[in-house]
């Protein structure tokens, strides 16, 4: 039977946070992650795999069994759909709240407003659920730019510091969820590699929660 375990890890700022969380769970990488141009990392453990992708990709993998477990934002997860995965653990890393934003002192336009995002899935339902119908204008980044050049009225864009915001002359307005990194595992996976999957889990969860000694 393959026991083999292959984590799917996010590159960027959830990395950052994942690599000591993985230190303290015991599973350390042969090489290093940040420096290397590696896409798969084989582990001290002989059974572990790490494989480093676009954090939007991370669900992808799992769905498809690509990767057995992953670790992703729950931003990208309600995005994704998450089919094919089970989301088994918060691991309360890369925190943050997704907010709508825009100018302090100006005046919303009385028809649909324009919300540009990367969220649409997440910004749709919002504004569905509150009744208000909007107009989603898809952006792929740097939200914070198109209530400047006039593209939208508002964004929707996750904030941590604020700093970004404000740093182009916005503020957060409404407080649409909190965010933070998920650890998920491939539905088809669980069952088949149930033993070493468990085990793994188990690493994580004492990672987080130390045991009482
Ligand atoms: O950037 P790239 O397109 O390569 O990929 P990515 O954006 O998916 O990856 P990355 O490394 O940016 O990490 C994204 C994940 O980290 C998200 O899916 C969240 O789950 C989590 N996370 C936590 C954040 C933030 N905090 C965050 N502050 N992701 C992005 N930001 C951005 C935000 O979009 C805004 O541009 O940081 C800016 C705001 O930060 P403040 O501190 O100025 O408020
Ligand atoms: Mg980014």
């Amino acid at each position: 039977m393959n026991n083999l375990i292959t984590i799917a890890l996010a590159k960027g700022r959830i990395l950052k946070e994942t690599l000591p969380l993985l230190e303290r769970a015991g599973i350390l990488p042969l090489d290093d992650l940040e420096k290397s141009r590696k896409l798969i990392f084989e582990t001290n453990h002989p059974n572990i795999n790490l494989v480093l992708i676009r954090s939007a990709d991370v669900p992808t993998y799992v769905q498809y069994g690509a990767a057995d477990m992953g670790i992703a934002g729950k931003d990208v997860l309600l995005e994704h759909g998450g089919e094919g995965l089970y989301e088994w653990l918060d691991l309360k890393i890369a925190p943050c709240r997704l907010m709508t934003a825009g100018f302090a002192d100006r005046e919303l336009p009385a028809g649909r407003l324009k919300v540009a995002t990367k969220y649409t899935t997440i910004t749709r339902d919002y504004f569905t659920q509150q009744g208000r119908q909007v107009e989603l204008i898809k952006l792929y980044g740097s939200m914070e730019l198109a209530p400047i050049v006039g593209l939208a009225d508002m964004i929707v864009d996750l904030v941590d510091t604020g700093n970004t915001l404000k740093a182009n002359g916005l503020v957060p307005q409404e407080f649409i969820m909190q965010i933070s990194s998920r650890l998920i595992v491939n539905r088809a996976s669980l069952k088949m590699k149930n033993r070493a999957i468990k085990q793994v889990i188990t690493k994580i969860e004492n990672a987080i929660n130390p045991p009482v000694e």
